[in-house]
């Protein structure tokens, strides 16, 4: 599917000219470390403004790895060419390597004017012109999270699993009956929102949570799935990126986590970040003012430490409980199984049964709610991503969803709240079919009683 045109503009003078006044690196000017970045000054200047372009000559899965590999990341992938959000440093960076960019000027901000809600707009703790006031705030999520556990006490239980670079909660709400006790069922987790600007994503876990909440004892699926699962539901994996992305009353379009690097960019790319094959492959950057900045290390950002720690908590009596996992990100509408950091469908710890399993949920999956399954790595490499980790680590069948917009003529990072029932209601029988197979990923291909006796 093809972007619109409209609006479109060829800019190298004056990308030019935005690149030499300012330095690489100058938005980390803006929000020192030990600010929240709530703070902030509101407007954003031209130095860490960020704008998507269009990058003609992609065609190929490899063509696409190695302009990550310079430094892009890639928000949508079209028939011969991407669309990525950089910053001006970023984009001049990448024309004096020869990529040819166009910038798609209206592309992001098309959803966000025309949707917002004046009647709202004073409501908790942001709400402005642009931001629509249909998604939720972190403040905001965390009061709707409680008041789904205040309201469903035996089915929901809030735990705090860690903390943020910057100090903020990290929480997972257990889903299951009899929450307060670990039962032994097969658990299931949902991670969301790991980047900032997928807003999408944590209206995603709210309306699971909502949904559940109500149709546990009316809905015998539902009813069942929480009866003989425990799910594990993390609202916001970057609680820091989120109030950044928001909190100046326009959205920023920031993807990474708030952390500070060894130079003065800021953010570590938590997708990037995981402890399996990283940066291995050419699937991630080491420059800190790249968007897929990999960060100093294995886990070197707090989110993705914390993330991998209650991962690994979740090791009883020797045995990984979670079995299954979606990682929910925007936008695209794909289903994507690993690994991402080759182009081979099997590989150490991944065989044809794994890859076939992985496969035959994916498209099940994507049977019901309209999306497209793939192996990542169909798109481009990434190495240090979730899912690799997930599965190469911990055994756990690992997808990642790229929600609703298929194309960014729908709003791309950024679409109307107005959307926000129909786009994540789509995925209730994707979650539910995935929480039915989780007891025995395998019985997809048939071959439960190899995988599967007890
Ligand atoms: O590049 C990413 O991190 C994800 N896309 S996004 O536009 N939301 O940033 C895709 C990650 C998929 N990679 C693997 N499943 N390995
Ligand atoms: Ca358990
Ligand atoms: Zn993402």
């Amino acid at each position: 599917m093809r972007t619109s045109r409209r609006g479109r503009r060829t800019t190298a003078a004056a990308l030019l000219s935005l690149a030499l006044a300012l330095p690489l690196g100058a938005q980390a000017i803006a929000a020192p470390p030990s600010s929240s970045d709530r703070s902030g000054s509101g407007t954003a200047t031209h130095s860490s403004e960020r704008l998507q372009y269009e990058v003609a000559g992609m065609g190929t899965a490899a063509q696409r790895t190695q302009l990550t590999s310079a430094g892009a990341a890639i928000d949508s992938v079209l028939d011969h060419s991407v669309l990525i959000t950089a910053d001006a440093a970023t984009a001049e960076r990448l024309e004096k390597r020869g990529y040819q960019l166009t910038a798609v000027p209206a592309a992001a901000g098309e959803a966000r004017t025309h949707d917002h809600d004046h009647g709202h707009a004073d409501e908790g703790d942001f709400g402005t012109a642009n931001v629509p006031s249909q998604y939720h705030s972190y403040a905001q999520m965390n009061a709707a999270v409680d008041s789904y556990v205040r309201q469903y006490p035996n089915l929901m239980r809030k735990h705090v699993i860690g903390r943020s670079y910057q100090g903020r909660d990290i929480v997972a709400v257990k889903v299951s009956s009899n929450v307060r006790v670990d039962e032994n069922k097969p658990e299931i987790l949902f991670t969301h929102n790991m980047h900032a600007r997928e807003h999408l994503t944590t209206e995603m876990a709210l309306y699971t949570l909502r949904e559940f909440g109500a149709q546990y004892g009316r809905d015998a699926r539902v009813t069942r799935m929480l009866d003989e699962r425990e799910l594990w539901i993390i609202p916001s994996l970057n609680p820091d990126g989120k109030v950044y992305d928001m909190s100046s009353g326009s959205f920023r379009n920031w993807r990474k986590n708030r952390q500070p690097t060894p130079t003065s960019a800021v953010g570590t790319d938590i997708n990037r970040n995981f402890a399996y094959r990283w940066g291995c492959c050419g699937g991630s950057s080491n420059n800190p003012s790249s968007d897929v900045y990999r960060g100093t290390g294995p886990e070197s950002g707090t989110e993705t430490r914390v993330l991998a720690n209650f991962v690994r908590s979740r090791i009883v009596g020797g045995e990984q409980q979670i079995a299954a996992h979606i990682d929910f990100h925007s936008y695209s509408e794909l289903i994507l199984w690993p690994y991402g950091y080759t182009y081979n469908d099997t590989g150490p710890g991944l065989n044809q049964d794994d890859r076939d399993a992985f496969a035959t949920v994916g498209r099940q999956m994507a049977a019901s709610n309209g999306y497209r399954p793939q192996q990542s790595s169909d798109l481009y490499l990434t190495d240090g991503s979730v899912n690799d980790w997930m599965w190469g680590e911990q055994r756990i069948f690992s997808y990642t969803f790229e929600m609703y917009p298929r194309s960014a003529a729908g709003g791309g990072f950024y679409p109307p709240g107005s959307v926000i029932n129909r786009e994540t209601a789509r995925n209730r029988e994707a979650m539910l079919i995935l929480m039915e197979n989780a007891d025995c990923m395998y019985r997809s291909i048939g071959k439960q009683q190899q995988y599967c006796s007890a």
